[in-house]
């Protein structure tokens, strides 16, 4: 049938969608949090006297910042007010079962503590401390998986890294000689002193080739055999495949990927960005994503002294809310077999169809086509009130009560036997 699902590509060798035991973990968590935070923080957009809306993590390139310059300004960087237990308490409430954090952005700049650069958070800026390692003991505590975000080409602060062509010369960069004297010696510390980590997630691989792709996945699974590699270790390699930044696939993918969203529009914090996506668009990717099969990583930019801004914090805790009602139709799920309808999109587990209902129809009936098992009960997963269905052959139709338990998202369960 035309509204059966088919499934898209599939991702490395997980064909079984995710069900190794090394990407199990994240094919389940569904729900992940990223967080960009740097100097760019501190700058919020606004450099040498002069404002850039969107990507502020980028300043130092669209300035055409020298570095410097960049490097003196960044020593105004104290984010004195961080408390990472109050981070992953938000992010405990909003129902992320993962944080990426940026340990280094393009920018060059190590937001902990490493013996391959100076330019880092303990040894240039008067905060001295480690927030990776505050941050790392925290998710231990709350069982948050955490992963690094690396970039591990582009580096502006390098004279031999990717990207900085305002003050040094892309020609004659000798490109192996910067993987060698810090990018690879920087995750070897980053996967040596920070617990067992959840993913290094690289980033924008530039021109490497692919024995050097392979060197940095290499070095992650050595280091740390269960360790997921991001695709943007480039060259087609990694252990889960990320879709491009604000990107939902078409359709299905099989296989462990993650869309990867931001909050507003920039990933690092912007002083003058209040474009946040309200819980309702939250709520609603996060089920469009799970109904393709795949994770959504929500980007958020905490500021310079090292708060979560005031929208991300309570539109999260709000998206938690909904999660703490209607996790069991996200969580664990995989992609649903039959496709998008016109009232919402599906999540499936065996026996199992969850419809989330995004847009309840005039007269209060939802059509579920190609359905080629038996249906048996239906059911608001909010609340367990019966819902009416009737199947004829391959339709099953549901009759919505007149008000439903959440404009945003109201979830029903429908069991089932057979097969779809
Ligand atoms: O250039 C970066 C960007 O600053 C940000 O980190 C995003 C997040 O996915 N990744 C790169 C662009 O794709």
């Amino acid at each position: 049938s035309a509204a059966a699902q088919q499934p898209g590509e599939l991702w490395g060798k997980n064909a079984d969608a995710g069900k190794s035991a090394k990407t199990k973990w994240f094919t389940e968590a569904k729900f992940g949090l990223f967080l960009h935070w740097g100097p760019y923080s501190h700058f919020g957009g606004e450099i040498r006297g002069k404002r850039y809306y969107g990507i502020t993590e980028w300043i130092m390139q669209r300035d055409k910042t020298p570095a410097n310059e960049y490097t003196q300004l960044a020593k105004g960087f104290n984010p004195s007010e961080f408390n990472a237990e109050e981070w992953v308490n938000i992010a405990k409430a909003a129902g992320v079962k993962y944080i990426v954090i940026t340990s280094k952005h393009h920018d060059g700049f190590a937001m902990f503590d490493s013996k391959y650069s100076d330019f880092d958070i303990v040894e240039a800026t008067p905060f001295k401390r480690d927030p990776l390692k505050e941050l790392a003991a925290a998710c231990k505590k709350a069982g948050i998986k955490l992963g690094f975000y690396y970039s591990q080409f582009q580096d502006w602060h390098e004279p031999n890294g990717g990207g900085n062509g305002w003050d040094f010369d892309n020609k004659t960069k000798d490109y192996a000689s910067y993987y060698r004297n810090k990018s690879l010696p920087q995750i070897t510390e980053l996967l040596s002193n920070y617990g067992e980590l959840g993913i290094i997630w690289f980033d924008t691989p530039g021109n490497m080739s692919k024995e050097e792709s392979a060197e940095f996945m290499e070095k992650v699974h050595r280091l740390q055999p269960n360790c997921l590699v991001s695709s943007r270790v480039g060259n087609g390699l990694g252990d889960f495949k990320d879709f491009g930044d604000g990107e939902v696939p078409p359709g299905v993918v099989k296989g462990a990927w993650e869309a990867i969203f931001t909050h507003n529009d920039s990933w690092g914090y912007s002083s003058f960005d209040q474009n946040f996506k309200s819980p309702r668009e939250i709520i609603r990717l996060l089920a469009e994503v799970a109904s393709k099969g795949g994770n959504l990583m929500m980007n958020i930019g905490p500021d310079g002294k090292g708060k979560i801004p005031g929208p991300s914090e309570q539109y999260f805790r709000e998206t938690g809310r909904w999660l703490q009602k209607n996790g069991e139709a996200i969580y664990g799920t995989t992609f649903s077999p039959i496709a998008e309808q016109p009232w919402g999109v599906m999540t499936s587990r065996p026996g199992k169809l969850y419809l989330h209902v995004l847009d309840r129809p005039h007269n209060g009936k939802i059509l579920v086509p190609a359905f080629t098992g038996k249906a048996l009960k239906a059911r608001l997963l909010d609340g367990g009130k019966p819902i009416g269905f009737k199947q004829s052959g391959e339709d099953v139709w549901l009759t919505l009560p007149a008000s439903l338990p959440d404009a945003r998202n109201s979830v029903i369960v429908l069991d089932y036997s057979g097969a779809l």
